[in-house]
């Protein structure tokens, strides 16, 4: 059986990680083993304990590196781990195990590269306001840079073809939301979208603020600056 991992940023998720990596073991993608990967990003809480009493692999930065930071060592783990390819979602609970097999078919099937999980096409369910047009802007900022169409570029749950996660690069600790997708378009990967389902987390908090814009544009800018 060819292996998927399955990379969870973690930040402090102690509330949530032990249910979602229970959902995930309920998961099946015919022929393959799914196998979570949580990159405990300097949690202070149980996070990586509970991780590692469920069978989860754990990596974790001794500090806190930001998300960024988290995907590109979960992306690289992954491709090390021998995955043929590889699923990816946040670890509040905000996105359904139930998904990864919808999210996976495009790459299993060899139509894509890279998929982006479209809670706009699914439902968002309690999205605030202000959230719904953030995600409005930097979307259509993203379909006017790469002229492809997308309705969902800050979704917490993606999936890689293996070269797809092997030549990924971050251009920054903080996010990796647009830079990525700016990234993998701009080497000529292939993206699909598929809809998910989404509801608001119900423990901790967002780690976005207001600055988020102040730090992710000029990390767009430097991204469509490298060759
Ligand atoms: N690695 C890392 N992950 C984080 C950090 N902050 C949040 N996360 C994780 O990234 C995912 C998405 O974060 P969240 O704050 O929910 O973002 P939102 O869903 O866009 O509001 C969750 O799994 C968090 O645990 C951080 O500083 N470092
Ligand atoms: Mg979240």
């Amino acid at each position: 059986m060819s292996r998927i991992a399955i990379v969870i940023p973690a930040k402090d998720e102690a509330a949530t990680i032990g249910a979602l990596l229970d959902g995930i073991s309920n998961v099946t993608v015919p022929g393959h083993a799914l196998r979570p990967l949580v990159v405990d990003d300097g949690s202070t809480d149980a996070t990586a304990a509970i991780a590692r009493g469920r069978g989860a692999e754990v990596v974790s930065h001794p500090e806190n590196r930001g998300l960024g930071a988290a995907v590109r060592t979960g992306l690289r783990a992954a491709v090390s781990s021998g995955a043929v390819a590889v699923a990816y979602l946040d670890a509040d609970l905000e996105y359904a195990p139930d998904d990864i097999p919808t999210l996976l078919e495009p790459v299993l099937c060899g139509r894509a590269d890279y998929v982006l999980g479209s809670r706009f096409r699914g439902g968002v369910r309690g999205m605030r306001l202000h959230r719904r047009v953030g995600n409005y802007a930097f979307t259509a900022l993203l379909v006017m840079l790469t002229r492809t169409k997308m309705t969902d570029g800050q979704t917490g749950m993606r999936a890689f073809s293996r070269e797809a996660a092997d030549r990924a690069e971050i251009v920054h600790d903080y996010n990796y939301a647009q830079v990525l997708t700016l990234d993998l378009l701009q080497k000529g990967f292939r993206l699909e979208e598929v809809p998910i389902r989404y509801k608001v987390r119900e423990h901790g908090e967002s780690f976005i603020r207001w600055s988020y814009p102040a730090k992710v544009l000029p990390a767009i800018w430097r991204e469509l600056r490298t060759p």
